[in-house]
């Protein structure tokens, strides 16, 4: 297994449109631990293959407190959304040290791949709810800070554009 780089907003990378997973195979399946090993090292509760600069349809989530129930969706479809929203307050490993409420369905039903190529449906709320929203919308080029407004946005870039100029050369 391989820890690899996180993409940090506003990188050009992250805006980029994941493709489908053609054939679920060994280098899926290697890719899909790296992303694990990735999200568990950060820690995070899910990352998008696009953070890490892969522009394939895969995501890994684990809500879990034991870190030991990881879930892995391949090609992730959305089926079904409630009307009704919630407010959560999400936090992105694209985005370091930065959290803010987000609206979005409260119960959603998605259907994806597995990791040995075969298609399931789960219905999701709470935070798995929120997670598989969030990472859906990575795959798509989307970062949650889109949600926020513009003055938010400007203030976000300048700040991770100066901790990324700070982490290169720190004196
Ligand atoms: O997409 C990502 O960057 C992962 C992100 C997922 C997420 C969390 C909360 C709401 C929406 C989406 C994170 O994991 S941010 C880090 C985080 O929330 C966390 C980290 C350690 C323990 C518990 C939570
Ligand atoms: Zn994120």
């Amino acid at each position: 297994m391989a820890l690899l780089p996180v993409l940090c907003y506003p990188d050009v990378r992250l805006f980029k449109v994941a493709k489908p997973v053609a054939q679920v195979d060994a280098r899926t399946r290697k890719i899909v631990a790296d992303m694990a090993e990735t999200m568990y090292e950060a820690p995070g509760v899910g990352l998008a293959a696009t953070q890490v600069d892969v522009h394939e349809r895969i995501i890994v989530i684990d809500i879990s407190e034991s870190q030991d129930e990881l879930m892995v969706f391949i090609n992730p479809e959305l089926v079904w959304a409630s009307d009704e929203k919630k407010s959560w307050r999400e936090g992105c490993l694209s985005v370091p040290e930065y959290y803010d409420e987000v609206d979005r369905p409260d119960r959603v039903r998605i259907k994806a791949l597995d990791l040995n190529g075969n298609s399931f449906e789960l219905d999701a709320d709470g935070l798995l709810s929120v997670c598989l929203q969030h990472e859906m919308d990575h795959l798509e080029g989307k970062v949650f800070v889109e949600y926020l407004s513009l003055l938010k946005r400007s203030r976000i870039s300048l700040k991770m554009k100066k901790r990324a100029k700070e982490l290169a050369s720190p004196f």
